[in-house]
């Protein structure tokens, strides 16, 4: 993984039924891993919808159950036939709502843009750096993560690894990491802390369907590299209590936080604004909900342009 040690997550299947001790486990530890809790079939109705999907743009060999990839790039993916399947919708609104119900001890409410991923092999531009959600996701801190493998992800397939504790040191500076890319939000440079300078260690397992990682909004994770022949498949969705607040962030799907960003971007390219400024200027639109309009991204400019001069 990384020169740091690593090391196999806590298994809190047994106390699933503990509110306290769960919480206890999460407050201390920044996770939560839970083996074979969600209803498989829903996981691998999923998997199935996504590979007849990527069959069809010929970036898995048909006549295959498994995700096996052909060698087409990434730019083979029309994502929007993805992002149209409703079964993970339903994985997302059904047992992973339930899950993150049982862990907050009341009913919860699901993020309404469950990222779809389909990590290719050897595509090292497009792997996920270490970052803390919560450096992506503003304006509210009682939100965490559930990410759901779709298939078996071994350490040849990668999967996702976290540093243990890592939310007790608040928000780190997440910085451009050259040649990385979001295949979500394409084109933008990803931004996350280097490996170099995250202490302690990381801790990752064998996923299976059925599983569940839910973890902290300032937990520092990564996408493992893919070093074997499929596409890994998996999705990660993002839940809080149906009780807290809500921002204009967390009713929005991905293709509408996409437009959304679009319409952002072409007005800063318009003000001649840098795509740093861009970027902080988003996220903080995010944050207070603000309509994709010039007043309110000129005035944000003008914010921005002062703190980054
Ligand atoms: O699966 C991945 O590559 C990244 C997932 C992730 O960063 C997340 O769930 O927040």
């Amino acid at each position: 993984m990384t020169s740091q040690q690593s090391g196999r997550f806590r298994i809190s299947n047994d106390d699933l039924d503990v509110p306290e001790r769960l919480e206890a486990i999460f407050q201390d530890e920044g996770y939560l891993f839970f083996r074979g809790i969600l209803d498989v079939d829903a996981v691998l109705a999923v998997k199935r919808d996504l590979i007849n999907v990527l069959q069809a743009q010929g970036v898995v060999k048909s006549g295959e159950t498994e995700p096996i990839w052909t060698g087409a790039g990434m730019d083979r993916i029309d994502d929007i036939a993805l992002y149209a399947l409703a079964s993970y919708e339903a994985l997302s609104e059904g047992p992973a709502r339930h899950l993150a119900g049982k862990i907050f001890g009341q009913p919860a409410f699901m993020f309404k843009n469950p990222n779809i991923r389909y990590t290719l092999p050897d595509h090292s531009m497009y792997v996920t750096p270490a970052h803390q959600d919560f450096f992506f996701i503003r304006g509210t801190t009682s939100f965490r993560t559930i990410w759901i493998p779709l298939m078996e992800i071994d350490a040849t397939v990668g999967g996702l690894a976290l540093a243990p504790g890592s939310h007790k040191q608040g928000l780190r500076e997440h910085a451009e990491q050259a040649g990385i890319y979001s295949y979500v939000f394409k084109g933008r440079k990803q931004r996350g802390v280097r490996l170099e300078d995250i202490e302690g260690d990381w801790l990752t397992v064998d996923y299976r369907p059925g599983d569940a990682l839910v973890f902290h909004n300032l937990t520092l994770h990564w996408g493992l590299p893919n070093r074997s022949n499929r596409v890994r498949l998996s999705l990660d969705t993002r839940a809080q209590p149906a009780s807290a607040p809500r921002t204009f962030q967390v009713e929005k799907s991905i293709l509408e936080l996409r437009q959304y960003r679009k319409e952002v971007q072409r007005i800063v390219a318009e003000e001649g604004a840098s795509e740093a400024v861009f970027e902080a200027v988003m996220i903080e639109m995010m944050k207070r909900g603000l309509p994709a309009e010039r007043r309110p991204v000129t005035a944000l400019i003008a914010e921005f342009e002062r703190q980054l001069a």
